[in-house]
């Protein structure tokens, strides 16, 4: 099926000038990326889109981490794009991600994981709109 997910580098991902290689991995899969933007993010945004992790132990930690620097939001679409997405990023702690996967070759960090993508039709859709609310 046709989807659209939002995904983000983290600072961790930009600073260790890692863009061109994780934007490769989504390309190569056949996945378009069809936005693109590097801002930094701000705390307002950020509080929405971990609104789910508000009373988790790690939420300050997060937060303070996505402020570190420039982010790159991206909208990629293609088939079965969330899941696909997902698979390609890894799971979230990169010691059980697979091996072949960004967090899996890359990433060494529980919290500063590289990158973020939606985890469902109804988080993309939410997603989506806070962090592209022009398209
Ligand atoms: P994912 O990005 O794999 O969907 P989420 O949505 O469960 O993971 O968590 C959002 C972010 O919060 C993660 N990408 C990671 O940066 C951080 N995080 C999640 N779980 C932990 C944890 N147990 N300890 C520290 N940071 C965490």
């Amino acid at each position: 099926m046709f989807e659209r997910t939002l995904v983000l580098i983290k600072p961790d991902g930009v600073q260790r000038k890692l863009m061109g290689k994780i934007i490769s991995c989504y390309e190569d899969k056949g996945l378009t990326i069809s936005a693109m933007k590097m801002l930094y993010a701000t705390n307002d945004i950020l509080q929405q889109h971990y609104i789910e992790h508000k009373n988790k132990t790690f939420f300050n930690e997060l937060i303070s981490y996505l402020l570190e620097g420039k982010i790159v939001a991206m909208i990629v679409e293609g088939n079965n794009a969330i899941n696909v997405v997902r698979k390609i990023n890894g799971a979230t702690d990169p010691l059980n991600a697979d091996m072949g996967s960004i967090r899996g070759r890359f990433g060494n960090d529980k919290t500063k994981n590289l990158v973020h993508s939606s985890d469902s039709i109804d988080t993309a859709q939410r997603e989506l709109t806070l962090w592209f609310p022009e398209f």
